[in-house]
């Protein structure tokens, strides 16, 4: 397994030399997205958001491969990729909209590119193989990075997907995080394969097998496999080992089919406590430092929930709005219908409150 960093934050690899500027942005983006995935499930449990996916233990695998990403590389992800969302430059609201079942948390700024969420497992495989190979065919040098899980690997659409990208030579890179677990289904379960990364030989390029709670050593898998994209060299597939902290949504209770034991190892291994004992190993890392960060992250988890909160209310008839750029004449009727029914509705009420109106 690939590694610079172990457990105890010691460099065990070969030392990147990366800037100090890049380090703490590393150390930044996943303290930011720890405490607002902490936000997240309390406002989910005060019933101020919906169901929601935690990333807690898996930052080190979404930020060290988003940082290594160029703002014209595309992002297809799945559903717990928080980290990499909020580094690309999608606003923390537009999260929280989206949790909280608003079709505005969906629209990503126009320079971001990064897919919305892909919840139905898999599906954003053989899409973002596809976008790779328009890239391939109009000769643009950038390239697709695919997010997808472990329970998403037994699914057709990856074989398909990396099949394809094996065949076409297209410029993707396969991130799994393996997080050992698919709501209740072990990553036994998921394959016979000994390691996830081992499939990629099967399709023909290759794969790499990386400690997803190491930022450097995420960080440099994605670089490389990136550049190999780029350069006409064709897809990578990274599988992230890492673990799921928390529950697979706030809907489950995973003390139902996972031990203590488990859970304690791997807390052991957490992402960002080991690269904090690196950091302060070089000298960046302070406790006055950390204070700054996290008094920043507060204040702008607590600016964001405020903007979720506070956006005015969505009608009926919105419910049009964000599919088509023009709607089409049978969409066009059913507007009209939809107006014509508030509108008696509208009617309805008011004759409640007139004496002698219709009851
Ligand atoms: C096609 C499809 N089948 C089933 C589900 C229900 N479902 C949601 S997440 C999930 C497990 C996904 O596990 P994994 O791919 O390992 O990702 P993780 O949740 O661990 O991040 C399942 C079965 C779904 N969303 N889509
Ligand atoms: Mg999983």
């Amino acid at each position: 397994m690939f590694q610079i960093i172990d457990s105890n934050g010691k460099l065990v690899g070969l030392d990147p030399n990366l800037d100090e500027k890049l380090l703490k942005e590393m150390y930044w983006w996943m303290v930011y997205a720890r405490m607002a995935d902490d936000k997240a499930l309390k406002l989910q449990r005060q019933g101020r958001i919906g169901t929601f996916p935690p990333t807690t233990g898996q930052e080190a695998t979404q930020v060290g491969s988003g940082l290594a990403t160029d703002k014209e590389d595309w992002i297809f992800p799945a559903f717990r990729e928080l980290g990499t969302y909020l580094l690309r430059g999608i606003p923390l609201e537009k999260m929280f909209l989206y949790f909280m079942g608003d079709v505005r948390g969906n629209i990503i700024p126009e320079n971001v590119r990064n897919l919305p969420m892909y919840v139905p497992v898999s599906t954003q495989i053989p899409q973002a193989v596809g976008a790779a190979y328009g890239m391939k065919l109009s000769n643009k040098k950038n390239a697709v990075v695919c997010f997808f899980g472990d329970g998403a690997t037994s699914k057709g659409d990856f074989s398909e997907g990396l099949n394809f990208a094996g065949i076409f030579n297209t410029p993707n890179v396969f991130i799994c995080q393996n997080n050992q677990w698919a709501i209740s289904v072990p990553r036994k379960k998921q394959t016979a394969s000994k390691t996830i990364a081992q499939k990629a030989i099967a399709y023909g390029f290759p794969g790499i097998l990386v400690d997803g709670n190491d930022v450097l050593a995420m960080y440099l898998a994605t670089k490389e496999a990136l550049e190999r994209a780029k350069s006409g060299d064709g897809p990578t597939l990274i599988e992230a080992y890492t673990y799921r902290l928390r529950m697979h949504t706030t809907a489950d209770d995973p003390t139902r089919y996972r031990t203590d034991e488990e859970l304690k190892e791997w807390e052991q291994r957490d992402p960002i406590t080991r690269f904090r004992i690196y950091l302060e190993s070089l000298g960046i890392w302070s406790k006055e430092w950390q204070k700054e960060l996290e008094t920043k992250a507060e204040d702008m988890i607590k600016k964001a929930i405020e903007k979720a909160e506070n956006i005015e209310e969505l009608k009926p008839e919105d419910l049009f709005s964000y599919m088509y750029l023009e709607m089409n004449p049978s969409l066009t009727e059913q507007l009209d219908y939809l107006k014509k029914m508030l509108a008696t509705k509208e009617i309805e009420e008011n004759s409640e409150k007139i004496e002698g109106g219709f009851p």
